[in-house]
């Protein structure tokens, strides 16, 4: 049996995300270079493919992450103390937060996540296997403001943002988002976050080109989707997968090639591409640890400590809230 948790629903409406996906989908198409925000990939079948993605060998993200907080979770722990409200924002499956949870000893976990039936799932998996928890989940959209419950008011709050999803945001927004989850871990709060580490881009370019195609059908599955939900006519297979390092702005960048000229068809609407031309669906910024500082202290946040894997290829950043 799965323990209960207590939940609060701060999402909006299904409607509401639809027709956020049809006008983004509709007005990034008439701009020039083409594109359409990655918060879009994550339907339930491109979050599938997000889960399959973390397990390709090319991918070392997730693996070593995971195996850093393993490593590291009761040094973590020593700078927070028992007894803390942790809070996940983007929780999805709360697979990385189990690591942490024996050695660091919170008295509450707020997962946080915009797909309500998983959240539950999830959490409720939490509960039943730490049983001294107490779990709220919060079903909300976290690229927006989200208030918490009211059992975090006055207590010691961490955030935790593993996952490099910061990476994709534009550094101004990277910078935002921050301030954010400044404001959500309040006065006394902190902040344990996961970045991915500028590195040599054959790694980068490889991650991000697995040998299973993995993440090229997770980039297509957008276009199934625009088919699937907004009566779109796309034809999937005269797109490409093109994933690239651009060296001179420091990102990972994702595209949607067309191979021949076409024309699109989205409820009434029409696109011309040429060949060549290109969609742009995701970029995935790595930072240095120095530059990853520098943007977290522009958010109000002080550096604490660092965590490196042997190979410098992922870090975890520990940061205060100034007061
Ligand atoms: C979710 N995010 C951190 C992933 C990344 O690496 O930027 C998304 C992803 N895109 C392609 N592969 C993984």
């Amino acid at each position: 049996m799965t323990a209960s948790v207590a939940s609060v629903s701060r999402s909006r409406d299904e409607g509401a995300d639809y027709s956020d996906f049809y006008h983004e989908v509709i007005t990034g198409l008439e701009r020039s270079p083409k594109r359409i925000p990655p918060k879009y990939f994550y339907d339930e079948a491109g979050s599938r493919l997000f889960e399959l993605i973390c397990e390709q060998p090319e991918y070392y993200p997730t693996r070593v992450e995971t195996g850093m907080l393993a490593r590291y979770a009761d040094e973590i722990a020593g700078f927070i103390g028992d007894g803390c409200c942790l809070v996940e924002p983007g929780s999805g499956s709360c697979s990385k937060v189990r690591l942490l949870l024996d050695a660091m000893r919170p008295s509450h976990y707020i997962p946080m996540d915009i797909s309500g039936a998983h959240l539950h799932e999830a959490a409720g998996r939490v509960a039943n296997d730490f049983p001294w928890l107490d779990v709220r989940a919060v079903c909300a959209d976290i690229t927006r403001p989200v208030e918490l419950p009211g059992i975090a008011e006055g207590m010691q709050r961490v955030v935790f943002y593993p996952g490099s999803s910061i990476g994709n945001y534009e550094p101004g927004e990277a910078v935002e988002f921050l301030s954010r989850l400044a404001k959500m871990a309040g006065h006394g709060g902190s902040l344990l976050i996961g970045v991915d580490l500028e590195k040599d881009s054959s790694v980068l370019d490889s991650a991000y080109n697995d040998a299973n195609g993995v993440t090229a059908d997770f980039n297509l599955n957008l276009l199934h989707r625009i088919n699937r939900e907004l009566d779109g006519n796309i034809d999937v297979d005269r797109f490409r997968h093109h994933a690239f390092y651009n060296e001179d702005e420091g990102r990972i960048e994702m595209h949607l090639v067309s191979e021949c000229t076409q024309t699109l068809r989205i409820d009434g609407h029409s696109y011309e591409f040429a060949k060549g031309e290109s969609i742009h669906t995701e970029n995935s910024y790595k930072y240095s640890i120095a530059g990853f500082r520098a943007l977290a202290e522009q958010a109000g946040f002080r550096s604490e400590a660092i965590w490196l894997d042997d190979e410098a290829l992922f870090s975890l950043h520990y940061l205060s809230v100034v007061s």
